[in-house]
């Protein structure tokens, strides 16, 4: 419990301070305010009590010299702030009486805020929710990142097909950042290396200023704030004068507007795309302006003797997308404080850590020497030097090193600068132990850690969730909350008619709302008591989008087939953004489209079977479907998706999972027990092994009717014009990397399983009870706590 209840605000505090920012700093009276300024007025109400615990915490940390953890991360994926701000601060009650006497709708105050979309996915989702959970164990923290001027696209669909338009969040007054103009960091590129006295100096060719940004993240309860301190490009001179006199404005104004593209846009990929210039310029500007901040606060709080460093210092990066910090800290501590190589290898090793979050072969970053040595010319020596240093110590063979073939692999770079590596999966972990780092697993075994994903049940059930959480605080008390384990106790309610019957009402208010809402606005008119099958996360080709949607051309085809047939009503929901350049993808999406324009104006099926794809899939989005969900679509090809945490927000609110064992599949079957888990398809080994026979593909096709109809109505045109679709279905015939025909017919009979299993609905409601019941291992607290004992060596403050 908050310890000083006692002064938290009343509804009467929160509506007269309402006022007050309404009047004084929105400048406008309730007679003429907009929604907009009641946001903001409200806002700075939540803002200014966060204030306090926040500094409390700096000065805390501060005072106690206490050991900080330092997320790098090109990606933070927050969406909307001040719900969350109003939950954690225990204010929704109070907040909830003071906007209805000020005459103002809760909903349309709340969802007038842009989501902060700095991140593609599932990535940077995590980087928010540890975020959260940082300052709710209470934490010293910072979060590093950009602060995009464009987040993630928006995404529309014309003629079924993706269009993406420019994402404009701070096209407004962002009421949540403290902008630090005293924080502000020169950062370099290019140039060339000079030596001075027999040092090595780095005379860059070009400078851009890095600007801090700062947004508080309160933590549940109030008690503690951390700071994501997010990166703003800023040019070293304004413009060029002489320019401007000879009457070139727009000359003139050149040096700024290229400094000011390195925070302009977030890159829309998920996976890597071919090495871009300004994107190596990115991560280098995060990790730069970052390193020279942390050792700014090292040396003002345990002076100038960086060999302390690891001591009060954990830096984890988030992928490999900052790993350039590696050569950065050597060069800091070589170049700048007169360390040793070996000395400042040591350090460096001693301070960072790695997480890996994938295996894809594509996705794994990798820049040429050439950019490398053009635009960080003093880091690429000391890449060199760290891989020599390596080999000369391990016995590493020539032939496998940081440096191949012209390129750097920045994994290999990762892995030799951390002390400690992570997976974010059990499966995961083992397969980056048996995979993509084996060599250097087997040099250093004691590198490579697990640390299970896991998400904010914060956001993703208290406020995401309100009919459910109110039944859990009925149930079982409002510990969960704080302590995700105690939804345990809901174990003996499983058998209890009547809770299974308010479980079952809870779900239905979150199907109403969605229906009534989200669903009617796309012209869909939902069935509340179809089971709603719901499938979102991005467009990739291994999530397997396409084989829900060919499941549901084969079911369509069926209940034509048998139109009196007892089936049972289905409504099947993708959301997702396919990465601008990747091109089947988008063939996914606009099939997707295709299909539900077809098949959602079909008298005959109607009843049975509808295909809902609401554009602009985002974090908003996800807090309205993944409540509403009965079943949760986790079917990528077993060995491809590293964890996933979509999976995890489904079971904690109640969703049944149909899934592969892949990622954190494995160990969500594993906590609600297999009777409750709908599981099919191959294993990651015999997914590995059917891709090595060659015709897998067509091979499976033959022996599955219903997926050979699917393809058949495809190629018929029967979805739109068969052309959009030939390199697709030439893909599924003849290639099919990902294994939708070898999974199909396993797929399709065990949601023919859940089909059954929905019309006992005592025994459905008994399984979504457990589900809630046993998700509590897949809190990001007790993954904080996690990496906080294994690779951390932090404790939380106790205030
Ligand atoms: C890299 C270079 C250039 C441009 C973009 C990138 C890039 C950006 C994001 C590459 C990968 C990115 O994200 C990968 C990702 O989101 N991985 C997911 O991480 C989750 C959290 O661990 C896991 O749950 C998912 O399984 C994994 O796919």
């Amino acid at each position: 419990m908050r310890p000083e209840l006692s002064q938290l605000p009343t509804a009467q505090d929160l509506s007269e301070q309402i006022l007050h920012h309404l009047t004084h700093t929105q400048g406008r009276g309730p007679e003429f305010a907009t929604v907009f300024d009641w946001r903001l007025a409200v806002s700075y109400t939540i803002r200014d009590l966060i204030v306090t615990p926040w500094m409390a915490g700096h000065r805390a940390s501060r005072d106690r010299k206490l050991k900080r953890v330092y997320y790098l991360s090109m990606e933070f994926l927050i969406g909307r702030i001040l719900g969350d701000a109003i939950i954690n601060l225990g204010l929704d009650a109070q907040m909830d009486q003071a906007l209805a006497t000020l005459g103002l709708d809760r909903t349309e105050i709340l969802e007038d805020e842009p989501d902060a979309a700095l991140g593609n996915g599932g990535l940077g989702r995590l980087a928010a929710c540890f975020m959260e959970s940082l300052s709710s164990l209470g934490v010293p923290a910072f979060g590093y990142g950009i602060r995009y001027e464009h987040g993630l696209f928006r995404q529309r669909f014309e003629g079924g097909q993706q269009v993406e338009a420019p994402e404009d969040w701070l096209n407004q007054p962002h009421p949540w950042e403290f902008v630090r103009v005293d924080y502000s960091y020169t950062v370099g590129f290019k140039g060339h290396v000079e030596t001075v006295d027999g040092k090595s100096v780095w005379r860059p060719g070009e400078s851009v200023i890095a600007r801090a940004y700062d947004t508080p993240v309160i933590g549940w309860e109030g008690n503690w704030a951390n700071t994501l301190r997010l990166w703003g490009a800023q040019p070293t001179n304004l413009f060029d004068l002489h320019r401007f006199n000879a009457g070139d404005y727009a000359a003139a104004a050149e040096p700024e507007a290229l400094a000011r593209t390195l925070s302009r846009v977030l890159y829309p990929d998920d996976t890597t795309e071919s090495g871009k210039e300004l994107r190596l310029k990115q991560e280098y500007f995060l990790t730069s302006a970052a390193l020279q901040d942390i050792i700014r606060r090292f040396v003002a709080e345990h002076g100038e003797d960086l060999a302390h460093l690891p001591d009060k210092v954990a830096i984890q990066l988030n992928d490999t997308h900052p790993a350039i910090a590696g050569p950065e800290l050597i060069r800091i501590l070589m170049d700048e404080h007169g360390f040793g190589f070996t000395e400042a290898l040591g350090l460096a090793r001693r301070t960072l850590n790695y997480t890996n979050h994938t295996l894809l072969p594509e996705a794994l970053e990798r820049w040429s020497t050439w950019l490398m040595g053009h635009v960080l010319p003093r880091h690429l020596q000391i890449i060199e030097m760290i891989d020599a240093e390596h080999r000369a110590t391990t016995g590493r063979p020539a032939h496998v090193s940081i440096l191949q073939h012209d390129q750097v692999l920045m994994g290999e770079l990762a892995f030799i600068m951390a002390g400690k590596v992570n997976g974010v999966s059990a499966l995961h972990t083992d397969l980056v132990r048996s995979t993509v780092f084996s060599d250097l697993h087997k040099l250093h075994p004691d590198r490579i850690v697990n640390e299970t994903n896991g998400v904010t049940p914060r956001r993703w059930l208290r406020m995401a969730n309100p009919p459910l959480a109110k039944l859990l605080d009925q149930s079982i008390g409002t510990g969960w909350t704080g302590d995700l384990d105690q939804l345990k106790g809901l174990e003996a309610h499983a058998d209890d008619p009547a809770f299974l019957h308010a479980l079952r009402a809870a779900k239905r208010l979150n199907k109403v709302a969605l229906s009534n809402g989200l669903l009617a606005g796309l012209g869909i008119k939902a069935d509340p008591d179809a089971i709603f099958d719901v499938q979102v996360k991005r467009m990739h080709e291994y999530k397997r989008q396409l084989l829900n949607t060919l499941e549901a051309i084969a079911l369509w085809h069926r209940i034509h087939e048998s139109p009196n047939g007892d089936w049972t009503p289905r409504l099947k929901i993708f959301g997702g953004k396919a990465a601008p350049g990747y091109w089947m993808a988008k063939s996914i999406i606009h099939l997707i489209n295709d299909v539900a324009a077809t098949i959602n104006k079909d008298p005959v099926t109607a009843p049975y079977l509808q295909i809902a794809y609401p554009p602009n899939y985002n974090v908003s989005m996800a807090e309205h479907l993944i409540p509403a969900a009965d079943l949760s679509e986790q079917i990528s090809t077993a060995g491809k998706e590293a964890s996933g945490t979509g999976n995890m927000k489904f079971t904690m609110n109640g969703a049944l999972t149909i899934g592969t064992l892949d990622g954190a599949n494995v160990e969500i079957r594993e906590q609600v027990g297999p009777e409750n888990f709908f599981l099919f398809g191959l294993t990651a080994a015999e997914a590995a092994a059917e891709k090595a026979k060659p015709g897998h593909a067509r091979a499976a096709i033959e022996k599955s009717e219903d997926m050979k109809i699917a393809l058949q109505l495809i190629a018929e045109g029967r979805f739109g014009r068969a052309e959009h679709y030939f390199s697709l279905l030439d893909r599924t015939w003849n290639d099919d990397p990902f294994l939708v025909a070898s999974d199909f017919a396993s797929y399709f009979a065990c949601q023919r399983k859940v089909d059954a299993a929905y019309r006992d609905a005592r025994d459905w409601d008994r399984m979504a009870a457990l589900n809630i019941a046993r998700s509590g291992f897949f809190s990001s607290d007790r993954t904080i706590r996690g990496y906080m004992a294994d690779i951390w060596k932090v404790e939380a403050v106790t205030l």
